[in-house]
């Protein structure tokens, strides 16, 4: 069981490090703040959930005219697409020109069809994370629902076999090891969130914490 206060402690003293506003990079695509790396580094909470593609499943539950649950191979046969998109993580680290693969998350959102008051999404891992984000935000085709990234299918520390990546957002709003998109009316937020995240998250502004 990982030392929760001192983990939490520690993310966010790395967030908060440097006096704000963050100075503008050279490479126009990192985000002030931000540096770039290419080795993909790994963050979460320390709990390794033992979910492979023969026990995982999506469930997409709440405000939806149909509840669904997609199993390993009704998600192979759906059509696949590969979206480049940057990572940003809130610990000061992006990394440019991540190859996902997958599915788009509307594509799933369309099948489950969410009623007119569904407005916010909680996501949840199998590890018990949670993160929120509008409903719109799920919407936008660079949001993927994905099984590979840089050549390979994603490994368990990357949140293998399936994870939601956000790209318009820190990376925190992208659930690893994804269980289920629960829709409902109003916002509710997650695990992060709770803990003095920024609600949005927008890298491009740097909103890392709730209080910037
Ligand atoms: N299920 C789950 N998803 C998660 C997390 C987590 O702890 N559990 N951590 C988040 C955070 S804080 C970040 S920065 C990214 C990191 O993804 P990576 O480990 O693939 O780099 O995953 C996000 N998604
Ligand atoms: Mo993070």
């Amino acid at each position: 069981m990982p030392d929760w206060k001192k983990l939490i402690e520690g993310k966010i003293a790395i967030a908060k490090r440097g006096a704000k506003p963050s100075k503008a990079n050279a490479n126009e695509r990192i985000p002030a703040g931000q540096t770039e790396v290419k080795n993909f580094p790994t963050l979460d909470l320390g709990i390794r959930p033992q979910v492979t593609t023969d026990n995982w499943s999506l469930r997409v539950y709440g405000l939806v005219e149909h509840e669904i649950d997609i199993n390993w191979a009704q998600f192979q046969a759906m059509p696949q697409v590969t979206e480049v998109s940057d990572f940003h993580c809130v610990t000061r680290w992006s990394q440019l020109d991540m190859d996902w693969q997958g599915v788009p998350a509307r594509e799933i959102l369309a099948m489950a069809a969410p009623l007119p008051a569904a407005k916010h999404v909680t996501l949840h891992g199998y590890d018990g994370y949670t993160t929120n984000l509008p409903l719109d935000a799920l919407l936008d085709d660079d949001v993927i629902i994905a099984h590979s990234v840089l050549g390979g299918p994603l490994t368990a520390a990357h949140g293998g076999p399936v994870r939601i990546v956000v790209p318009k957002r820190y990376a925190w709003k992208g659930a690893k090891w994804l269980k289920a998109i629960e829709l409902h009316e109003f916002d509710r937020p997650g695990f992060w969130e709770v803990r003095g995240y920024h609600n949005e998250a927008d890298p491009w502004r740097e909103e890392r914490f709730s209080d910037d």
